[in-house]
Parts: structure tokens; sequence; C-alpha cells
């Protein structure tokens, strides 16, 4: 049955050779993407067979099963059905409002419940299900997946107890691949080896310290803006920044006022006001500094180096003299930086550094290309004066003196319909590592804004404190 998944799987292009980055930072040589089964339910159906042969063939005891979210999910119903099994489900986050719980589904303590994934890298994923479960007082000691990419996830889950069982692995893949004269033999070993290299998910690869939670690296943080942002999330206990796309100077120092306690920055776009003044901007600073929150202009440079000196500090918006951080494009190279270095520190320029852009939220981004991203992670590192960090999904850079701000944040939405992709703040910080969090709509767009400001103040910090401990 494995055999026949594999080239099934083969066929649909799930397996790609290459060089690629996994979620936890480390390369990988080879990318497989089993989300992709969940658009034939064909294939999604051959695997959870293939699950439930396994479960069968090693007479795996349960009373419940459940699914490590989210990719495994639709296969762990799958599994359900075909076993006629009862499942349950593990939040992600527990719900903001009514019970709080992380676990949906009636079960009783003691009982046994079986983890179903689909892929396997290092356990991680797998250990916090069985955590929680543990918590609740079930019995958490097997584990069954589609795949083991076998770097190191059978041990590791050993030492927590849990027994993990795959349906394929990566030397079956690879064998595969040689049967039909894809890789050599030679290649398949490399491969093995080089997932079998033990990784550290720091900066440890660049000798860089490999502590990620905000008061270590306000400690030694060097540049201007990095510490004044990480001095608001210490004191504050906010990483949130309130991305403020209003048209009309009113609405937006009317919620800069009710967002000043909740926010580590307030973000502009200059351009899409309609009544912006010298007023206006001074008004802004006035409140800045009574809440302590940094003001942000989204501008987005990319161009000449000249064209982009004028752009910051001259024409109608004089961003320079108002903005502590503006965003710049990585696409004019070098040229992307020159410019902005010159305003830190001068006088009548209020700028302490900027962010680049690494990658978009948008769907069909070309910033998803990695010589893209690389090519940025070498501007900014050449360029910590002034590069403060990112505008990222994931976290680009395994190194902690950048700080990682991500938008397409939204607990109620995935999409607006106009190509911006929210994910969860969970997602966001836990699972992609990044540190500040830019929400827009999802407050301003609400009808109780201050309501939502606290919640995702307190998600994203709590976040933050969960990836770091
Ligand atoms: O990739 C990006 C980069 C930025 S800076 N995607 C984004 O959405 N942004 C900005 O973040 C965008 O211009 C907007 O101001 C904010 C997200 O707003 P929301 O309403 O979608 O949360």
């Amino acid at each position: 049955m494995s055999a026949e998944l594999i080239a099934q799987l083969h066929q649909r292009g799930v397996f790609k050779l290459g060089e690629y980055v996994l979620k936890s930072g480390q390369k990988s040589p080879i990318y497989i993407d089993l989300r992709e089964l969940i658009t034939s339910i064909k294939i999604l159906r051959m695997a959870a067979l293939a699950l439930c042969d396994i479960i069968k063939k090693n007479n795996v005891q349960y009373d419940y099963i459940v699914g490590v979210p989210y990719a495994a999910l639709p296969i762990a119903t799958l599994v359900c059905d075909i076993l006629d099994a009862p499942m349950l489900l593990r939040r992600k986050e527990a719900k903001s409002y009514g019970t709080k719980k992380l676990i949906e589904g009636k079960f009783e303590a003691g009982k046994r419940a079986l983890i179903v994934e689909d892929v396997v890298t290092s356990g991680q994923s797998i250990y916090e299900t069985v955590e929680i479960l543990r918590k609740e007082g079930l019995v958490c000691t097997d584990v069954v997946s589609v795949l083991d990419r076998q770097q190191g996830g059978v041990d590791q889950l050993k030492k927590q107890d849990i027994n993990l069982i795959s349906v394929i692995t990566m030397s079956d893949i690879l064998d595969y691949m040689i049967s039909i004269n894809e890789i050599t033999a030679q290649r398949k070993t490399e491969i093995i080896d080089q997932l079998a290299t033990p990784f550290i998910a720091t900066g440890a690869e660049n000798g860089i310290p490999t502590d990620w939670r905000i008061q270590s690296r306000y400690e030694t943080t060097q540049n201007a803006l990095n510490r004044r942002i990480m001095e608001i999330i210490l004191k504050k206990e906010t990483n949130l920044c309130l991305a403020a796309d209003y048209t009309s100077t009113e609405e937006i120092l009317k919620i800069a006022d009710l967002a000043g306690p909740h926010i580590c920055a307030l973000k502009l776009h200059a351009d899409i006001i309609k009544d912006f003044s010298p007023s206006f901007v001074k008004t802004l600073a006035t409140l800045a500094e009574s809440n302590d929150f940094v003001v942000f202009e989204d501008r987005k440079f990319a161009d000449t180096g000249k064209t982009m000196e004028l752009q910051i500090s001259e024409g109608a918006h004089t961003i320079s003299s108002w903005a502590q951080m503006v965003t710049v494009h990585s696409t004019p190279g070098a040229a992307s930086i020159k410019p902005f270095k010159q305003f830190v520190g001068k006088e009548g320029s209020k700028l302490l550094g900027c962010l680049l852009i690494a990658e978009l939220s948008t769907e069909g981004t070309l910033t998803k290309d990695d010589n893209y991203k690389k090519g940025t992670v070498k501007m900014a590192q050449d360029n910590k004066d002034v590069v403060a960090g990112f505008i990222c999904q994931k976290r680009v850079a395994s190194d902690p003196t950048f700080l990682y701000w991500t938008p397409g944040v939204n607990l109620d939405a995935s999409t607006d319909g106009s190509g911006q992709q929210w994910r969860t703040i969970h997602q966001a910080i836990v699972e992609e590592k990044n540190d500040v969090i830019i929400v827009g709509r999802a407050i301003t767009g609400h009808a109780d804004p201050v309501a939502q400001l606290k919640r995702y103040k307190e998600a994203g910090m709590e976040a933050l404190v969960a990836r770091d401990n």
C-alpha cells in the first residue's frame, strides 16, 4: 500500500528536490508538501487506509484519535471514519469566548488518545499536541504518521515516551526515486546524511547568540530603532503594531488615542491621507510620546538613491521629519539603504531605522523567491546600523539582532478578497517565529476596536512568551 502511495504522490509532484528552508529554519535538499494531499480525496483516502493498516498491524490501542492541527485534521477525520473511532479536536488557540477549551469533543481522563500526523520532522508539533492531551489526563503514547522525514523525530519522541510508526520514510521515497532513475544511490546517501545532521534552530550557524527572548536581545542590541521598540515591548507588554489605514487625520488621531496604551508602533500610509498636514504629525507625535509608541510610515521606498533621498525628506510629507521608522524594498540593491543611513541621527530627522521588505503577505507575491530573500537578508546584515529588521511572513534570518515584523494577521478571517492573506497570531509568532504583529482591519474595521486592541495585544504577547519559553 505504501509503494502505491509513494507513486501517486510522486505523480502529483509532491516531492521537490532543490534547496529549501523548513519551518524551523533548517535547510533541506528535498521538500515534501503533503498538504497537496487534501486536493485529492482519492490520495487522502489512500493515505488514511495506509494509516489504518499500520494501526491494525501494530495492534496500536486507542480510545480516541486526534489529528495534529492543522494539516493532519482531514486525514485524521478519514481514519476515524474508516475505523469507526471517536475523534477529538485539538485547538491551536483557546477560544477567546465561551469555554476556552483546548480540546473539543467528549472524553474521559485516563483513556488512550492516538495521534495522527502527516509529516514528522523533529516531532515538535506532535509533542505540543501530546502535552496538551496529557494535561487533560489522557494517556498518550502512540503516534502514526504518513511520512517520517528521518530527521530525528523518532528518537526525540522516544525521550517523551511516545512511539512513532510511519507509513513511509524518506528512505522509501528516495529508493523510489532511484528506481525511476531520478536520483542516484549516492545522492540518496547525501540527502539522508544532510537530513540526519542535527540542527540548532538559532543563529548558531553564524556564531550569533542563540537567545531569542526580547529581554536578552534588548540588552545586546546595537540598533537604535530596535532598542526603542524592544524597550516598549518589555515595558508595555505589547508586540502589536496597529496599521491605521484611514484616509482622514481625524480618524487616525482618534484611533491613535484609543490604541496608545496597547501598541508598540502605529503604522501609517501617509499617501492615503486626504488632509495630511504638519499639525497632524505634531499631534500624533504628542500622542506617541505620552503613550510611548513609535510612529511608522509604511512608504515601501523602491527607487534610485537620489529619488528616495528626496522622497523621504521633501514633498508634501517630509517623512523624515516625523517618522521614526519606514519600510524599504530591497529591489534597488545597495541604493536601498544609503539614503536612509544619512537620515539616522541627522538634525531635524526623527528617523531611527528602517525595515527591509523580505516577503509580502499577498497572494502570488514574487517575494517568495529564496534568492530574493537571501539577497535582502545579506543587505540587512551589511547595514545593521540602519536596518533594524524585516517585514516578512516567516522569520527570514537566524539572527536575533533583527526584529521580524509580520503583517497578514487576523484571528477571524483568512482573506480580504483582494489578495491579502491573513493567518492567526499563533501561526505568525509561534510557528513562523516573527516578533511583532502588524494588524489593521481586524481592529480598525471592528465595531469595538478597543476590545480588539486588547485581544490582539494579549494574544500577541502570550504567543511571544510561549515561543521563547
Ligand atoms: O506584505 C505586506 C506588507 C505590509 S507592510 N502586507 C501588508 O499587509 N502590509 C501592510 O500591513 C498593509 O499595507 C497594511 O497597512 C497592513 C495590513 O493591514 P490588514 O488590514 O490587512 O491587517
